[in-house]
C-alpha cells in the first residue's frame, strides 16, 4: 500500500511542500491526505490525526513520521541520491537544511508562503533583512563551492533544496532580489516540474488564509 502524506492548504504550507518534495523527487509513489488549514476543521484534524497538531505527517503503514526534516530522512533512506555522496559536502547539506529547519523565524513570520501571489511588497526589519542575507549568503557559498554538477544547490537535487524551495517561493512573491547566483536559483526552483504541478494545484485552491495574506497594495 502506498505512504500517506497528510498535508496543508498547497498555497501556503511552505513545511508540506518540503515534505512533499522529498517525497517526489525520492520517486517514492504517496497518496495525499490535505487538511484545511485555518480552519474548524482542519483544527480538528491536526488535532486529532496528527502527533504535534501540525502538518506535514508521513504514514506508512505502522510507521509515521512527522517533521518534514525527519521526512526527508525517511525518504533519503529509501533513496540516498537525496544527499550528497561525499561525507565532507554532505555535512554540509545536512547543516544548511538544519539551519533552514531550526531558524529564519523573522523571514519565515513576515513573509509567508503565498504561492498564488507576486507582487507582494513588506517593510523589511533588521532581522527579517538579517535572514535574507544569511539566506543568500548559503546559497552563493553552495551554488560556488559544490554547485557544479548542476542548478541546485550542491549540484543535483537534494534535501536542502526541498528545505529552501519555500524561500525561493516567498522572494518571487515578495520582489526579494540578490546577486545573478541568487536570482538563478530562484528560477531554478520555480522551473522545477514538481515545484509547478505543486504551484498548478495551489492555484486550484479557492481557500484565503486572510492572516497569511500580506504585502498587498
Ligand atoms: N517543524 C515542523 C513545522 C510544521 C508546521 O509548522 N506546519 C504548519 C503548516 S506549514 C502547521 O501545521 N500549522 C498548523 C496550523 O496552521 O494550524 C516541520 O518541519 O514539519
Amino acid at each position: 500500500m502506498k505512504p500517506t502524506l497528510v498535508l496543508g492548504n498547497k498555497n501556503y504550507s511552505s513545511w508540506s511542500l518540503r515534505g512533499w518534495l522529498v517525497l517526489r523527487k525520492a520517486g517514492i509513489a504517496f497518496e495525499e491526505y490535505p487538511i484545511a488549514l485555518s480552519t474548524p476543521e482542519g483544527d480538528h484534524q491536526l488535532a486529532d490525526e496528527t502527533p504535534a497538531g501540525l502538518v506535514p505527517v508521513l504514514i506508512d503503514g505502522e510507521i509515521t513520521v512527522w517533521e518534514s526534516l525527519a521526512i526527508a530522512e525517511y525518504a533519503a533512506e529509501q533513496n540516498p541520491t537525496l544527499w550528497p555522496e561525499d561525507r565532507g559536502v554532505r555535512a554540509t547539506a545536512r547543516s544548511v537544511a538544519a539551519e533552514m529547519h531550526a531558524g529564519f523565524g523573522a523571514l519565515r513570520h513576515a513573509l509567508p508562503m503565498n504561492c498564488r501571489a507576486r507582487g507582494r511588497s513588506v517593510a523589511l526589519d533588521d532581522a527579517v533583512q538579517r535572514d535574507i542575507d544569511r539566506v543568500q549568503r548559503i546559497w552563493c557559498d553552495c551554488r560556488t563551492r559544490h554547485g557544479g554538477g548542476g542548478p541546485w544547490l550542491f549540484g543535483t537535487f537534494s534535501v536542502a533544496d526541498a528545505m529552501y524551495a519555500p524561500v525561493a517561493s516567498r522572494f518571487a512573491t515578495y520582489g526579494i532580489d540578490g546577486p545573478a547566483v541568487v536570482r538563478d536559483y530562484v528560477k531554478t526552483v520555480l522551473g522545477d516540474p514538481d515545484i509547478a504541478a505543486w504551484y498548478a494545484a495551489a492555484a486550484e485552491e479557492s481557500s484565503v488564509i486572510e492572516e497569511e495574506e500580506v504585502g498587498q497594495a
